[in-house]
């Protein structure tokens, strides 16, 4: 017989599946410089193979978030490769991620540049993106812009934000019935004066005026220190407007780090309200749980086993929390009794449930000791050492 707190868990683990970035696995660095790991992917194929081992020892990354860019650098022509590489190794494409930032024309912004030619160049970009994931069978397209000013009075926000509402709502009416466009926003960086899309009120007008099938993206990296963002998770769940997460940890700003390594009880407090609000409406909040760390120091696909593995247990844990007795303790304003069922839902250690469930499934107990005992690194390392140490082109 197993324990409620058993069955709680693997009902919650059945459930629980997160979306890796392929920009995980390739070499990364800060705007300082870049240090190339042996090991890192060098091509697409290399990102594919890595992400099909990460869910070959944890069971719960069946896609990959690929960047248009940098993954399919031939746009539409591409697919027919990914395609391939997703039947090969067994990993279905996941969010595809338009390229809206790197290239010369988007100095002064893409969808809010003040130049026409490159608000339809930026459009078209976006409606190949649509038509890129369209064709890979993947459902969500994610924007994330880069636009915005970096001194007072150069930039016409009012007309930049009237530029948003006509692309995005553009881009909206290219999608298939199933499709979502998820609209990220950051209050920062790397403008540092304002930015085009700064928060999730701005983002959730945006969808609004958009269409119906966009919602908005929620980067845990992109608020300011202390912000409440469980409390902002709520609020779009009860808009049904929470479309998907981008996770990382984050000690000052936007810093990319291991989920939960600085603030393990916030991913808890945020799977909590999700929870929660399921529990209470008797629905499925249809999320995508996804990863957006950059992996410079860290083994990419050590970090990317252990984020997987650490996003689990935080997800485990709130999935013990007792909704009935919150909910009463709530409305009887019972604060200590309230907080209490949080905190020992947070305080137990669901390890060995967790790996009981892992050996259920056939899955190894531990990820992180069978990746390392494969022989996967060193094959890789031995293979693509001579490569990364010229390749210093990729995302920073
Ligand atoms: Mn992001």
């Amino acid at each position: 017989m197993k324990s409620s707190a058993s069955t709680r868990i693997f009902e919650a683990l059945e459930a629980f599946r997160i979306e890796i970035p392929s920009w995980g696995f390739a070499n990364t660095g800060t705007r300082f410089g870049k240090f190339l790991q042996p090991a890192a992917a060098t091509t697409t194929e290399e990102k594919f193979s890595d992400a099909a081992e990460v869910h070959r020892v944890t069971g719960i990354c069946p896609t990959i978030a690929l960047h248009v860019l940098w993954d399919l650098p031939q746009g539409l022509t591409s697919t027919k490769e990914i395609s391939a590489l997703s039947t090969g190794y067994g990993i279905q494409p996941g969010s595809i991620n338009p390229n809206l930032f790197q290239d010369q024309t988007y100095k002064h912004g893409s969808f809010g540049n003040p130049d026409a030619s490159i608000r339809k160049r930026a459009l078209e970009h976006t409606k190949d993106s649509i038509e890129i994931a369209q064709r890979l069978n993947s459902r969500d397209i994610s924007m994330w812009f880069a636009d915005g000013s970096n001194y007072p009075g150069t930039a016409n926000i009012r007309r930049r934000k009237a530029w948003f509402e006509d692309g995005l709502r553009e881009a909206h009416s290219h999608l298939s019935p199933d499709q979502r466009l998820l609209i990220e926003y950051k209050p920062f960086e790397p403008a540092f004066y304002h930015t085009d899309i700064a928060d999730w009120g701005m983002a959730i007008h945006l969808a609004r005026t958009a269409g119906p099938q966009a919602k908005v993206l929620v980067d845990t990296g992109h608020h300011y220190q202390s912000q409440n963002i469980e409390q902002i998770v709520a609020w779009l769940l009860s808009e049904e407007m929470l479309g998907g997460f981008h996770f990382n940890d984050r000690r000052y700003a936007d810093d990319d780090l291991t989920i939960g390594s600085i603030d393990p009880y916030q991913v808890f407090r945020i799977f909590h309200e999700i929870l929660f609000y399921e529990w209470e409406n008797d629905t499925e909040a249809d999320i995508a749980y996804m990863i957006d760390q950059s992996h410079n120091l860290k083994g990419k696909i050590e970090e990317t086993i252990q984020t997987v593995t650490i996003a689990q247990q935080l997800f485990a844990k709130a999935a013990l929390v007792d909704h009935q007795a919150v909910s009463q303790a709530q409305d009887c304003c019972d604060l200590i009794g309230a907080e209490s069922l949080l905190q020992d839902a947070f305080n137990t250690d669901v390890r060995p449930i967790i790996r009981e469930w892992r050996q259920s499934k056939g899955l190894p107990s531990d990820p992180l000791k069978a990746f390392l005992e494969s022989g996967y690194l060193e094959r890789i390392t031995k293979e693509r050492s001579a490569r990364n140490a010229q390749n210093v082109s990729s995302y920073a």
